[in-house]
Formats: structure tokens, C-alpha cells, sequence
């Protein structure tokens, strides 16, 4: 131990060596170790840190457990590289004492860290009820050192408040995700289970940092495959893996399966052959991964096959399921469901189709609600299911991947978007967060194969704050911002304005460049990227831009009051009453609930047509800003990351530029109003922009 202890020393003093030629800020990142970075301290820190010499040791009985283990590694891995010292025990200084099976009170998962003085001896505790609480708080206490804060003056208590974290993969089989813009799947089914990537520990990982808990590796446009032996076997080896970071693996499945691939001639899940083809393969999928966590079904959705075919209800097909699976886990039955047949609107058919199944639901479903009630728009208001269910429990369903907000070239920081759902009162049961807390979130996956994992280094920041606001939804997002900032880029009190300041303002500034004032859904037919706003002919009324903005010579947006499609009756009265009046409504769901003329006068004081141009140039200059702000950093972080939000920032504001002038010009054609004074035209004819074609945009189904 000693010998290996002065050659670790030797190599700690060439690599402060080489870090005094760079500022440890400048070394060169490809973004691969996210916010895990553990990147060296300076100053006071760095003193306080060495003066205390911390070293991580666990209780007898804990210190056999795997993820005990993987606690005390992440400690002598981040404090090493915090103090940019090698990675070793030092035999005395102060400990970090992990006792993980005290019987400190809690949900799984709950921790807390404090400073102890015992006799003359001081020290960190971290405190749970079981391991996997150990590493939580390990990552809280490192989260906590990585921002500076002294770890004598930590009190570090926290529990989980809803208990599932999970992330949806929309990843296929053959590699290709959906709506992915980071390359492609993480996962390779191809060479498992006899490799297993080291991507899958280093995600895994990840996930554990922040609370994340549950992950369905597969796209809910499911293929029946996914459940044959061969991937149940590819699935056993990451779940083993994954097992001693807390998490726990889900199957998207296809609820024509027992036909796809049992050879039956149904899927009637009253079926008795049916119901006893999904008993024995839950059976099997036990016996290869004991804690497997469930499924997550997307049934009689945009094509998918569901109890529906059969006659019968969601609550028939979940309850099947949920009986296979019995008490060992949980069914997660989507509410994301329009359909072809129906005319009502298509923001009200979900309500219509769920709420009057209150109550029918076994208590081993949970219904999956997105946040709002079309889909993953840049705004919409909270989905009114949220509140509606009491009987039921209802998980909320976020898009961490920026399917409708410019991809991954575009920097949008959504946790604002999550905060305002989350903490939005339903008039029902308490605010969204509170109605979710017994079940929990999911959040739409953004990673892939790209080295930076998120498709652009922002998006990490995305990955983050979802699970950081699954495990406390009453966290500001600003908070996590620069949280998130301060492991990711740097330290520096004026850089961290800077990055916090810009994540603040970028996802308004989307909403402003594309779907200002509750506009919604206009981006171009299928892959969703830039603007259509003209689209009117395809077959299904909602799936064109124009059923959602309704605009005419006389005015625009979507009547859902009384006098319309009455979509806003299905919210509590005093939610509603707040939205029900065009002239006090806010600006932000104005379109969304109203149509309204060019003339209205906004809460602006300003005109319609005036306030929305007015809303684009502010999204326009806003992005402008963003990037100005961007340069003012360059020399204060490293070169090559510098430089890749730099070009996709100058992609960002070609585009929100394009989303104005084509918005306007098409605007125009409509209501054949000149520009407000001072706006300048759009740089091309409407033709022009109707006749962009994008047959290689990213992440189409
Ligand atoms: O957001 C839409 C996407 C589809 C997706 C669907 C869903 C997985 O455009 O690609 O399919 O929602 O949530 O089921």
C-alpha cells in the first residue's frame, strides 16, 4: 500500500506539472464526462479541501454491498480530481463515514450528510437506510464539493419525492432513435450480451448522480422482438450492470405481441390464451432479471395496436398486463392517444378517453400523461388530466430530446418549461408536482452515440435538470442552472452569470422565434424541423399546422372556450376562469384558447399583429444576445467546447431568423398587414421558404 502510494505521488506531481502549463479550466473537454467532471479546485477550496485530507471508509456491515463500493469509488475519484491529486486513501486526515443501513427514516433512496464530532475525531457522515442511499449522497457531497462549498458546514438531508425517475428510450433495435439527434443508440444489442459497452457503466452512472432510477431501453413504437429470449438475455446483462447504481430496466411493449410473436391469432387482452401468453413471459423475463421493473405501453396511438382493436378499454389492457406482471412491477400505460376517427379537438380526446376510467385502473398501472395536452410543444398549458384522476396514479412524461424546439443545434434549457408545468395548480388536487409525487416522471431520452453523449454540450444540461427535478421538483431552475454550470464549465463567478443568464432566456427565446403568444405546432410535416406554417392538405386534419393556428383574413388561434371546441371546461373552475377571457388571459395562452382578430389588444397594450412581430424580433435579438454573451466567454473555457456552442449558436440564430421571416411572411399572405414600423421584411418570398426540402433532418420515425 505504501509503495503504491509514492508512485501514485510521482504521478500526482506530473500531473501538477501539467496542470500549471493549462488553467484547469482550459483543458481541453470533448463533453464525454458530463458534469462529472471533478474539475480541480483553486484557492480557498482547494486549501480547505487538502488541509482536511478526506477519505471515504464504510461501516463493517456496508462494506461488502456493490453499491457501498461504487459510493466510496465515486468519492476517491471525485476528491482526487478535485484536488488534483491521484487517486488513493490517504491512511489518516478526516473520514467520510458511509453508514448505509441506519435506520434513518425516509423513502428509498433518502440521505442525509452532515459533519460529526465525535470525541476529538470530526467527520462527514452519510447516513441512509440502504446502499443505494449511500451513493445518492455520495454524489450530493461531491455535487456540493465541485461548487466550492465547505464540507464542514453541509447539512445534506434529502429524500426522493416521487419513486420513479425514469428515462424512455426511443431507441430501435436497429440502432436508429427517434427523434434522437446525438447520433445513434447507446445501446448495442448487436454485440451484447457477450461485450458490454463501457458506455453502459458510464450511463449508468450518470443516471445515479442524479437520482435517475428506472430506464425503458426500448422506443414505445415497440417492436414485438424486444421481447424474445435473445434481447431478455441482451437485457439481463445490462440490467446486472446497472443494478448497483439503483436502476432498474422496463420494456416498452407491444401489446400485439402475443400474435407478432406467440403465434396466437389475438391480442384480446380478455383472451384467456392472451392473458396466459403474457403470464408465462413475464415469467420468463423474472427469471432472467428478477427486479425487471415493468412495461411502458403507447396503445391504440398513431397506429400502435391496443385493447381498442379488441373492443375492449385502456383499463382491459393495462389490467392484463399488470396481472402478468402481479406485485414484482408496473405497467405504465401511456394517455398519449388522438385519433383518426375522432373530430373533437385533439387537445380534449385524451381527457375524454381517460378520465372516465378513474378508478378502473389495477394499482400496479400507472397512466403516463404528457405535460401538456398536444405534444412536447415549445409552450402549452398543463394537460388537463393532471388533477382529474384521483383514483388513478399518474406519472408526468417530459421530452428531454428537443423534438419541436430546433434539436440539438438549438440551445433551449427546458427546466423552466418542466418548473412551470410542475409547480402549475391544477384547482383539483394540489399543483402538478403534487399530483405525480406517488408515482412519478419520465423524461424522453436525449442521448446518443455522439462523444458529448446529448448531441450539443447544452443539452447535457437538460439530462440533468430532468432528473435533479424528479428527485425535488421544487428546485428553481435557475438553481440547477448554475449548479449544473458550475461542474460542467467553470467555477468563475462572472462565467457562471453568463451561462445561467443565457440558459434562462433560451427557451422563451424559442417560444418567441417559433410559436409565440400560444401558438403551437407548426413545424415542418414529420421530421419537425423549421417552420410550415402553410401546410393545410394532409389526411389527418391534426396533423397540419394550419388545423392548430387557424388563422383567416380576420384573425387567428383556436377557439377552445364555449364558443369553440369547450376543451377548457375539462379544467377546474378557477383554472379555467383564469383562461376563459381573451382580454385578460395571459399573452403566453392566448392563441392557444382563443381565436381572436389582428386588431386584439394584448396585454402588451400592443395590437395582435404588432405584439407578434414584435415577439419574433425579440426572439431573433434574444438568440443575438445569447451568442454575444456566448463570445464575451471565449478564454474563460476551454477552446474546442468554446467552439462547438459558438457554431451551433451562429446555427441557432440563422434559424430563429428563418422561423421569423417565414412566420411573417406567411402571416402576410394571410391577412395582407404591413409590418409594424421599424420591423424589417423577411429576406425571401413566401415561395421560398414553402419550397425548402429536408430529407435528411435527423431523428424521423
Ligand atoms: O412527439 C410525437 C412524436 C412521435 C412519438 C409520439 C409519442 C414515439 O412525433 O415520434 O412516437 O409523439 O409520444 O408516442
Amino acid at each position: 500500500m505504501r509503495g503504491s502510494r509514492i508512485v501514485n505521488c510521482l504521478c500526482g506531481a506530473i500531473l501538477a506539472l501539467t496542470a500549471l502549463a493549462v488553467p484547469s479550466v482550459l483543458r481541453a473537454q470533448d463533453g464525454y464526462d458530463l458534469w462529472l467532471r471533478y474539475a480541480p479546485l483553486d484557492g480557498e477550496a482547494l486549501e480547505r479541501l487538502r488541509r482536511l485530507d478526506l477519505h471515504p471508509v464504510a461501516s463493517d456491515s456496508d462494506a461488502s454491498d456493490p453499491t457501498v463500493e461504487l459510493a466510496l469509488n465515486e468519492l476517491e475519484r471525485g476528491l482526487a480530481g478535485l484536488q488534483n491529486a491521484p487517486e488513493e486513501i490517504p491512511a489518516d486526515g478526516t473520514p467520510i463515514v458511509l453508514q448505509c443501513d441506519s435506520d434513518l427514516p425516509g423513502p428509498s433512496g433518502h440521505y442525509a450528510v452532515q459533519p460529526y464530532a465525535r470525541d476529538s475525531a470530526q467527520g462527514i457522515g452519510i447516513w441512509a437506510s440502504e446502499p443505494i442511499g449511500c451513493l445518492y449522497g455520495a454524489f450530493a457531497l461531491l455535487r456540493a464539493l465541485a461548487q466550492g462549498e465547505d464540507p464542514l458546514t453541509l447539512n445534506l438531508a434529502s429524500a426522493p419525492a416521487m419513486p420513479l425517475r425514469m428515462l424512455n428510450h426511443w431507441d430501435n433495435p436497429d440502432g436508429h432513435v427517434e427523434r434522437g439527434y446525438a447520433g445513434r443508440s447507446i445501446f448495442d444489442w448487436w454485440r451484447l450480451p457477450g461485450h458490454l459497452d463501457q458506455r453502459m457503466i458510464d450511463y449508468a452512472r450518470a443516471n445515479a448522480s442524479i437520482g435517475i432510477n428506472a430506464v425503458v431501453v426500448n422506443n414505445v413504437n415497440a417492436r414485438a422482438e424486444m421481447l424474445e429470449p435473445r434481447y431478455i438475455e441482451r437485457l439481463a446483462r445490462l440490467a446486472d450492470a446497472w443494478r448497483p447504481y439503483g436502476i432498474r430496466v422496463y420494456l416498452s411493449a407491444r401489446f400485439s405481441a402475443p400474435r407478432d410473436i406467440g403465434r396466437l391469432d389475438t391480442a384480446d387482452p380478455l383472451e384467456p390464451a392472451v392473458r396466459a401468453w403474457w403470464q408465462a413471459k413475464a415469467d420468463e423475463i423474472y427469471a432472467a432479471i428478477p427486479d425487471f421493473g415493468g412495461f411502458l405501453v403507447k396503445a391504440n396511438s398513431e397506429g400502435q395496436p391496443g385493447p381498442q382493436d379488441y373492443g375492449r378499454s385502456h383499463a382491459d389492457g393495462a389490467n392484463m398486463l399488470a396481472e402478468a406482471l402481479g406485485g414484482r412491477g408496473t405497467v405504465i400505460w401511456r394517455a398519449f392517444v388522438y385519433s383518426a376517427e375522432d373530430d373533437t379537438d385533439r387537445a380534449a380526446q385524451a381527457y375524454a378517453e381517460f378520465v372516465p376510467l378513474d378508478g378502473q385502473f389495477a394499482d400496479n398501472v400507472i397512466v403516463q400523461v404528457k405535460n401538456g395536452p398536444i405534444d412536447f410543444q415549445p409552450r402549452e398549458p398543463f394537460h388537463p388530466m393532471f388533477g382529474a384522476m384521483p383514483n388513478t396514479r399518474l406519472m408526468l412524461e417530459a421530452q428531454i430530446t428537443k423534438e419541436y424546439l430546433g434539436f440539438a443545434t438549438h440551445l433551449a434549457y427546458l427546466a423552466p418549461m418542466w418548473e412551470e408545468v410542475l409547480q402549475s395548480d391544477t384547482g383539483r388536487d394540489g399543483t402538478v408536482a403534487q399530483v405525480i409525487a406517488p408515482a412519478g416522471m419520465a423524461g424522453v431520452a436525449n442521448t446518443g452515440s455522439d462523444r458529448n453523449w446529448s448531441g450539443s454540450h447544452f443539452d447535457q444540461a437538460n439530462w440533468y435538470a430532468f432528473g435533479r427535478l424528479a428527485w425535488d421538483p421544487t428546485l428553481s431552475s435557475a438553481d440547477i442552472a448554475r449548479e449544473w454550470a458550475a461542474q460542467t464549465w467553470s467555477r468563475e463567478p462572472a462565467t457562471l452569470d453568463t451561462i445561467e443568464s443565457i440558459m434562462m432566456d433560451s427557451r422563451q427565446a424559442v417560444v418567441d422565434y417559433m410559436t409565440p403568444l400560444g401558438l403551437a405546432h407548426l413545424m415542418g410535416t414529420g421530421h419537425h424541423y423549421g417552420p410550415a406554417l402553410w401546410v393545410c392538405d394532409l389526411a389527418r386534419p391534426e396533423w397540419n399546422p394550419c388545423y392548430y393556428h387557424r388563422a383567416d383574413a380576420e384573425g387567428i388561434g383556436f377557439d377552445r372556450t364555449a364558443t369553440g371546441s369547450d376543451q377548457l371546461a375539462q379544467y377546474a373552475g378557477q383554472v379555467a376562469a383564469r383562461w376563459q377571457d381573451p382580454a385578460t388571459i395571459s399573452d403566453d395562452y392566448l392563441l392557444w384558447f382563443h381565436r381572436v382578430s389582428w386588431q386584439h389588444t394584448t396585454q402588451s397594450g400592443r395590437p395582435l399583429w404588432d405584439e407578434l412581430v414584435y415577439r419574433y424580433d425579440h426572439g431573433v435579438s434574444t438568440v443575438d444576445s445569447m451568442a454575444a454573451r456566448w463570445a464575451s466567454l471565449e478564454g474563460q473555457i476551454d477552446a474546442r467546447r468554446y467552439r462547438d456552442v459558438s457554431e451551433y449558436l451562429a446555427i441557432q440564430q440563422a434559424e430563429a431568423r428563418w422561423w421569423r421571416d417565414a412566420s411573417i411572411a406567411y402571416w402576410q399572405s394571410i391577412n395582407g398587414l404591413p409590418l409594424p414600423e421599424g420591423s424589417s421584411a423577411p429576406a425571401h418570398s413566401l415561395e421560398h421558404y414553402q419550397s425548402l426540402t429536408f430529407p435528411e433532418a435527423p431523428g424521423d420515425t
